[in-house]
């Protein structure tokens, strides 16, 4: 089959959409469920794509919905699936976080963002809900497209349960510097959520760039610029930009058929049309207009600005007052201006049909397009397409994503109220000639990069071949580590299973590769470096496995430690659970059944059900958990296993430092640089208590949250980092005793 022939049939393939919003919005009325197409530019840019090509839309539908009613209407080429949610959900995800923080924050507007705990715990939880919708209506065979910053942690919960699917994303706003992003206080946990993703895509490459610094500043991701992708623990990211186009032909058509507009035809016009949001700049846009008749008077009585506002999120404090300020603006500068049969600005606060808006569009002589920062800006398109008779002339934010591609527009800088007076004075002024050479070239491009071009090319990219990076390497190593080591001794500390070696069904079969063994006696040899492992396992066990005599281990979580250097250690209340824990052991035996066996390590023991069916799992845990909790024992969730321990105030975290103070005193961290590799969740206790002291790395999926400062995919990326430490310049350095 030919490369081609294969591209569609996965083009194919079902689409499941995510969005915020159903295609339409619901409104209770006398008569039952109103039904009103939304507005705006994810639903114009993404309605025609499933009427094409058909599939499942879940979104939240606007209302609640009572028993027996059905949202779908007949003869709909597609199916939608509502994310029903309570009035205090919608307070707290959608006006309150989505809109009053994350909107404000991406647009780089921090002034205006406000973070409230409870909101973002109410964002996490719709998120989770919007997917388990997309996993109950997805199909794992698909594409699950998701849409947009009300949804950045919903691929999360999606992967979760359907670890295989092709998962993209899209981003519709901007995406702000690192500088910016990091004020969200859960920024992190928005990164993670989106990683969760084969594919993201942004409008323009800059937005991509300041993602690609997010990721990997703040979550310590291995980034490749060049290629665009990002490795987060065994997943790769493909991250593009896919600017945004819009159903060119049909707008055109409109324009070419709607009846012409008497009331535009006296004065030249100069149009705005935009959602009442403040990032739209239209004071600014209003403030320019009114420069333009101080410094060009010759425009008044012949010029007029149209503004068509479509009202916007009214339910929050910011709109109602941009909506007053707006008002007032206009009222002003009409009151300054106006003769007695001449008006400056004609403000319309509604939405208009599609067809009244194409003539609006084709009969304007400019269009003002002044966002103060937009992701893309469909309306800059939508005027261009619209120019079917005598070219108008398109002024365009600079600060618009649009103004990337659109390089034959006016530009402007919105908050330069006297530059953007004088490029409208230029564009008023602009002879024939120029106005069609530039709208020429304008609506090549758009025509060309339409909204149908846009879907299949980020699809084509959603279901091509899974990203990967190439392994791990000594320039990757050099660029994490290399300065950070310096001319340091290293303290090196390492997990055993999951993270030495692949974890197994039985723990006797988790030994050592003999690459790995090479790797760690390389390590191990060097006289800057010491290496303790800690590991879970009972302490003989783990110095069986590993069998070096010359380093520390660490065993049952760091409740025993001996080795190389340290004088042996056995936290000092271990002596009050010999008993209950043989105790303990016998009460769980009987819960040895169905594969499920019990691993005695002294002090702590573990209860393993890799082995049990997964029907039966659910029962035998829950049993386990409370005969571990009856016993006054912890129950902590370990890989397809419990791990009992007794409650003394002790972990790895607590194990590391034991470790550091004896080898290099209570100043160790002037002395040696700490390297912590581990896999599991006992290791989050390290992680914690090396937070800003050592260079800490996760082992395995990204699906869980850590405190490590980065991730490595696999035992094989461990095993060349330990290639590396081995393979490193050797300093002489005194020694370590000598440095308390
Ligand atoms: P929006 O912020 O909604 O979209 P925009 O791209 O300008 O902004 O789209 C607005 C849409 O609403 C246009 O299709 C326009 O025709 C329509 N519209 C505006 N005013 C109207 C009115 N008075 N009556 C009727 N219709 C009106 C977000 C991002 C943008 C990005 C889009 C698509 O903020 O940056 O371009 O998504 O990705």
């Amino acid at each position: 089959m030919s490369e081609d022939a294969d591209t569609t049939v996965q083009l194919k393939c079902p689409i499941t959409v995510a969005s915020n919003r159903l295609p339409f919005t619901l409104a209770r009325t006398a008569n039952g469920l109103e039904r009103r197409s939304s507005t705006g530019g994810l639903v114009a840019a993404l309605e025609p794509v499933l009427r094409k090509r058909g599939g499942t839309w879940v979104g939240w539908p606007g209302t609640e919905i009572r028993d027996g009613e059905t949202i779908s209407k007949k003869g709909q080429p597609y199916r939608t699936t509502p994310v029903l949610l309570t009035d205090t959900e919608v307070n707290r995800y959608y006006h309150s976080f989505s809109n009053r923080a994350l909107w404000p924050l991406l647009h780089s507007m921090t002034e205006r963002a406000r973070f409230d705990v409870r909101d973002w715990t109410t964002y996490a939880r719709v998120n989770e809900r919007f997917g388990e919708a997309v996993v109950a209506e997805g199909d794992e065979a698909g594409i699950i497209w998701i849409h947009d910053y009300h949804l950045m942690l919903t691929p999360a919960t999606v992967r979760r349960e359907l670890p295989d699917a092709r998962l993209a994303y899209f981003l519709h706003v901007p995406f702000p510097p690192y500088d910016i992003f990091r004020l969200i206080p859960w920024d992190r946990e928005l990164l993670r959520g989106m990683l969760a993703c084969d594919l993201i895509g942004f409008h323009v490459r800059s937005y991509a760039r300041n993602f690609l610094d997010c990721v990997e500043r703040s979550l310590g991701a291995r980034v490749h610029r060049d290629e665009m992708l990002v490795e987060y623990g065994d997943r790769t990211t493909r991250v593009e930009d896919h600017p945004i186009g819009i159903e060119f032909s049909h707008f055109e058509s409109l324009a070419v058929a709607a009846p012409s507009q008497p009331e535009t035809q006296r004065e030249r016009v100069v149009l705005g049309v935009d959602r009442l949001d403040y990032t739209k700049g239209i004071p600014e846009k209003i403030r320019a207009f009114e420069r333009l008749l101080e410094l060009h008077p010759e425009h008044r009585e012949k010029v007029t600005l149209l503004q068509v506002a479509v009202p916007s999120r009214s339910q929050v404090a910011e709109y109602r007052e941009l909506k007053r300020e707006l008002d007032e603006l206009v009222g002003r500068v009409n009151g300054r201006f106006a003769s007695a049969d001449w008006s400056p600005i004609r403000y319309l606060y509604r939405s208009v049909t599609q067809q009244r808006l194409a003539a609006l569009y084709r009969d304007a002589d400019i269009a003002l397009v002044t966002p103060l920062r937009d992701g893309m800006n469909l309306v800059a398109k939508e005027f261009v397409a619209c120019q079917v008779a005598d070219p108008g002339v398109l002024v365009l934010s600079k600060l618009a994503g649009a103004a990337n591609t659109m390089r034959e527009v006016l530009r402007v800088n919105p908050y330069d109220i006297d530059g953007t007076a004088e490029i409208l004075h230029r564009a008023l002024t602009m002879d024939d000639a120029e106005r069609r050479s530039r709208m020429t070239a304008l609506r090549k491009r758009e025509k060309r990069d339409d909204l149908d071009s846009w879907v299949t090319a980020f699809l084509e990219s959603a279901a091509g071949a899974r990203a990967a990076l190439v392994p791990l390497g000594d320039s990757d190593f050099e660029f994490w580590l290399g300065e950070f080591l310096g001319r340091y001794r290293l303290a090196l500390f390492l997990d055993y299973d999951g993270t030495l070696c692949p974890l197994t069904d039985h723990p006797s079969k988790a030994v050592l590769s003999s690459e790995m063994r090479e790797v760690l006696g390389a390590c191990a040899t060097r006289s800057d470096t010491e290496i303790a492992i800690v590991s879970g396992r009972a302490l003989d066990d783990v110095r069986d496995m590993v069998g070096r005599p010359d380093l520390i281990y660490a065993g049952n979580h760091g409740l025993q430690i001996d080795g190389a250097g340290m004088p042996h250690f056995a936290h000092e209340d271990l002596v009050h659970y010999q008993e209950r824990s043989k105790e303990l052991c016998e009460d769980l035996d009987k819960l040895a059944v169905q594969g499920a066996w019990i691993e005695a390590k002294g002090p702590t023991l573990t209860y393993h059900y890799r082995a049990v069916s997964e029907s039966a799992a659910e029962k035998l845990i829950g049993e386990a958990r409370k005969i571990i909790r009856d016993a006054g024992y912890q129950d902590c969730d370990a890989h397809s296993a419990i791990e009992a321990r007794p409650p003394i105030g002790w972990d790895k975290g607590r194990a590391v430092r034991h470790i550091l103070r004896t080898r290099y005193g209570p100043a160790w961290s002037e002395h040696v640089r700490v390297i912590y590799v581990g896999d599991d969740q006992t290791d989050e206790d390290a992680f914690r208590f090396l937070a800003g002291l050592a260079s800490t790395f996760r082992v395995g999926s990204a699906d869980t949250a850590t405190a490590a400062r980065r991730r490595l995919p696999d035992v094989e990326a461990v095993r060349a980092l330990l290639d590396w430490l081995g393979r490193r310049p050797q300093y002489p350095e005194p020694d370590p005793q000598s440095a308390r």
